[in-house]
């Protein structure tokens, strides 16, 4: 089964709550999930909000990526997850990083996911339970991109 980071992040309500139960949630597709630490971070790049609770999980999946992002789609609706506005603070965000070594760039599917080697909110949480995945983009490792962030 191929292996897949997924990336956590809430900054309403009960933070640690909806992330303990987001990934209660993934562990029904996502096999031997190992879940980060969470950290407190600054929202990064929409303008003034709460600060998040960000973390990361990693498992193995028989999902192929498009039913895997429609779960967390879901994962997300039933975890209060709304809309109004793209960037708006959220209950829970669940964003697919990695996904083997695929490379997809499709309407509504991109993975490895566009942005994340330029998010500390991503890699550090990433790199306690993953730091020698090898992103298939850049051929770093994630403990290089974050090394190269912090630089
Ligand atoms: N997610 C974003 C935008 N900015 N900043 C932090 N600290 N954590 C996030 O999860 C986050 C963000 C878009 O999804
Ligand atoms: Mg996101
Ligand atoms: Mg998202």
């Amino acid at each position: 089964m191929p292996r897949v980071a997924i990336a956590l992040g809430s900054n309403l309500g009960d933070r640690r709550r909806f992330l303990d139960e987001a990934a209660a949630a993934l562990a029904a597709v996502v096999d031997d999930l190992h879940l980060s630490t969470f950290h407190e971070t600054d929202p990064v790049g929409v303008g003034e909000q709460p600060r998040f609770l960000n973390a990361a999980a990693i498992g193995r999946t028989s999902l192929e990526p498009g039913d895997l992002l429609t779960v967390m789609l879901e994962i997300e609706g039933t975890l209060g997850r709304e809309r109004p506005h793209a960037g708006a603070p959220r209950t829970v965000d669940l964003d697919l990083i990695l996904y083997g070594d695929v490379v997809m760039r499709e309407p509504g599917i991109e993975v490895p996911h566009p942005r994340f080697r330029d998010r500390g909110f991503v890699l550090e949480p990433l790199a306690e339970i993953a730091a020698d995945w090898v992103d298939p983009v850049s051929g770093r490792s994630i403990r290089e991109l974050l090394q190269a962030l912090q630089a």
